[in-house]
């Protein structure tokens, strides 16, 4: 009996120490493995681990310690036979990024009437996660070069792109990315599939987006001028779906005195020929996607003598093709150099001189343009949105690999706090930027009123500079989500910051969009916020009682904004200036919560619809109305500023 006692407990314990050794050894806890490892040596159990793993022969002329042989032993000897160990950290997956993201299917299922779109978006996002995306790290790592001469010192300003960037222009055309807009075959929901792809797409397109913004941009002044020549034909390769018409288009604005003043900062003057065309002499200082067929630009038109006009009155807008003679050389454009850039390494940014066609009206040229900057600024958003969207999913899904302090990421709750606060933030920016091109869609199918005509004209700037900043930070939490492999350059996401940081730049700088709203407001005296405020009530949500503190703040912020404006109306031009930015902010951070409420009370809104609207009211949504009441804007405050910034005594 006690015999077998001793045997059962025997047996027992070899099963335990094998068990816990297996364990230690998955773990890789070396200091507790050599503690068993001494322990079954004093008690000479050794050879219960042989038949775990059979031990290595020992290569002549080395010698072992006693711990040593009783790790390998096990088969666990770390460092032993690759000297890098056997342990990997797993990498972040991206899968389908349609399928991953539940308020893009919400929203659409809410929204959208027929469910042909689904199986497109759910196919493509097969293809982003599996195909491009590769592609986008091959653009990446394969930026452009400019080739100057030929190899007998002809000039011919070749830029080399890679495969893969001429493999995005394939698969745009193929995908309708542009097209979809133009084809409206979703009627007033044709822009919101057409942005669904293009955020699907954004992060993994090698920044392929930007000539798609500005070649969307330029198919939409083209048709709002009339599509005839010498446009038409270019209208048709912009908007086609086969890849071998599609052509791309440039919106080359900027000149050397910078890309904010354009009516001051454009040089560049227009040269009438007999034929009706014209030469355009001047330099453009930032030209994105370089590699384009065609351009919309700005240019001073001289008159018989000579003569232009300055300021905004003197621009028109030119169209131009970019050519190359038979000899593959440029036609009347030079390229001085590629840009050195910080991120968007992926696309050509040059510098040029060129010709070109005119388009507009003569000193019209800002105006028609500004049609291009409501399309590229509404794919700026929504490439900021996707950028968010994109690291939160690759940091959900690293928290299900990565351990630390033994458990998963995901089970660290204040791990998961930050990164649902980053989901907030890209719930926020998703749906604003999804409510822009709904009302886009809307006035594109004739079925937009007044009120959203103006509600547009306002939320365009406000989204674009609203979500360009929130791409930054979200983005940047989220690198930081990956340790230091966050900081790892072949990742790939550390390019996914260094792109984001453009976003706020590109079309409109946070300030200038801050006085372009301001501006919206001048030029409908008032309108567009009287379209605001009639929008951004909310309604549905005042019978339910889980939303009713989200409810609260935005009715209060609400009203706190209407008080801000009356006060501001009676203030001198410089104290709505100061407080532009503030202003931008309220109204976006309100319009988010509001729509974050609306979509919480949608039938088939889930439990998080309704956490993510609790947690986004808690922000200060109306920061201008805190700072009006500190005096952050009173005129004493601007010498004060300069005085601190530059760090000397105030002028009197
Ligand atoms: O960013 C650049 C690189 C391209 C990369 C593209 C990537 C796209 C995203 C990709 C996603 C991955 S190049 C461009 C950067 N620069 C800008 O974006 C320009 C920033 N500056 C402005 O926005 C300014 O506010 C200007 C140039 C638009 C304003 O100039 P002015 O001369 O002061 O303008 P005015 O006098 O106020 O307005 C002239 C006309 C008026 O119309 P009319 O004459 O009919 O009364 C305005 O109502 O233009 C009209 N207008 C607008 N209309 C001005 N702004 C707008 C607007 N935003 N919407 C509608």
């Amino acid at each position: 009996m006690e015999i077998k006692i001793k045997k059962t407990y025997k047996a027992i314990h070899e099963k335990l120490c094998v068990k816990l050794w297996a364990e230690l050894a998955r773990r890789q806890t070396r200091v507790w493995l050599c503690k068993l490892a001494t322990y079954l040596k004093e008690i000479q159990h050794v050879d219960i681990l042989s038949g775990y793993k059979s031990a290595s022969v020992a290569e002549p002329g080395t010698r072992r310690s006693n711990e040593e042989q009783l790790w390998e032993a096990a088969g666990y000897l770390p460092f032993s036979r690759a000297k890098i160990g056997s342990f990997f950290q797993e990498r972040p997956v991206l899968k389908n990024p349609f399928l991953e993201d539940a308020l893009l299917r919400g929203y659409l299922r809410r929204h959208l009437p027929q469910e042909a779109p689904f199986s497109d978006l759910c196919a493509f996002g097969e293809r982003v996660a599996n195909e491009v995306d590769d592609w986008g790290r091959e653009c990446e790592v394969t930026p452009p070069r400019l080739v100057h001469f030929d190899p007998w010192g002809r000039r011919v300003d070749h830029i080399v792109t890679s495969p893969a960037w001429k493999r995005m222009k394939d698969l745009s055309a193929q995908e309708g990315l542009v097209a979809i807009g133009y084809e409206r075959s979703f009627g007033e929901w044709s822009r919101v599939y057409q942005m669904s792809k293009l955020y699907i797409f954004s992060p993994s397109s090698g920044l392929y987006t930007c000539p798609l913004a500005m070649t969307d941009g330029a198919a939409k002044v083209i048709q709002s001028i009339g599509v005839s020549w010498p446009v038409d034909e270019a209208y048709g390769r912009l908007t086609t779906r086969q890849p071998e018409r599609f052509w791309t288009s440039g919106q080359w604005m900027t000149e050397r005195q910078g890309g904010s003043d354009v009516a001051s900062g454009t040089e560049t003057v227009a040269v009438p020929q007999t034929d009706g065309s014209y030469k355009l002499h001047g330099f453009k200082w930032f030209t994105s996607a370089t590699d384009a067929d065609m351009t919309l630009t700005l240019a001073r038109a001289q008159d018989r003598t000579g003569a232009t006009t300055p300021g905004s009155r003197g621009l028109s807008l030119f169209y131009g093709e970019v050519s190359r003679d038979e000899d593959g050389r440029l036609k009347g454009i030079e390229v001085q150099r590629l840009k050195d850039k910080l991120g968007t390494r992926q696309m050509p940014t040059a510098e040029l001189l060129l010709d070109g066609l005119p388009l507009s009206e003569e000193g019209k040229g800002v105006a028609s343009i500004a049609n291009m900057l409501t399309i590229t600024r509404i794919h700026n958003s929504t490439s900021a949105a996707a950028a968010m969207r994109r690291v939160v999913q690759l940091a959900r899904d690293y928290a299900t690999r990565r351990t630390a302090f033994g458990k998963l990421l995901k089970d660290h709750p204040l791990h998961m706090q930050t990164l649902a606060r980053m989901e907030v933030e890209t719930r926020g920016a998703f749906l604003l930027v999804m409510d822009v091109c709904r009302l886009l869609g809307r006035e594109e199918n004739g079925m937009a009123t007044q009120l959203d005509a103006h509600l547009l004209r306002l939320l365009t700037p406000v989204a674009k500079l609203y979500t360009g900043k929130q791409a930054v930070a979200v983005v940047s939490e989220g690198l930081e989500s990956f340790g230091g492999q966050g900081y790892i350059e072949d990742t790939g996401l550390p390019g996914l910051l260094r792109d984001a940081q453009v976003l706020s730049i590109w079309e409109g700088t946070t300030n200038v969009l801050s006085l372009d709203v301001l501006r919206s407001v001048a030029r409908s005296s008032g309108m567009v916020l009287h379209a605001y405020f009639t929008h951004a009530k909310v309604r549905g949500a005042s019978n339910v009682s889980s939303l009713a503190p989200a409810v609260k703040a935005v009715d209060g912020a609400l009203s706190e904004l209407e008080d801000f404006v009356q006060i501001a109306a009676t203030r001198a031009p410089g104290y709505l200036e100061l407080a532009a930015r503030d202003l931008a902010y309220s109204l976006a951070r309100i319009y988010m919560g509001a729509l974050l409420i609306d979509h919480a009370c949608w039938k088939g809104a889930s439990s998080s619809d309704t956490y993510a609207a609790l947690r986004w009211c808690e922000h200060d949504l109306c920061p201008v109305a805190t700072k009006q009441a500190r005096g952050c804007y009173d005129l004493s405050t601007a010498p004060l500023d300069a005085a601190l910034v530059y760090d000397r005594p105030v002028q009197g």
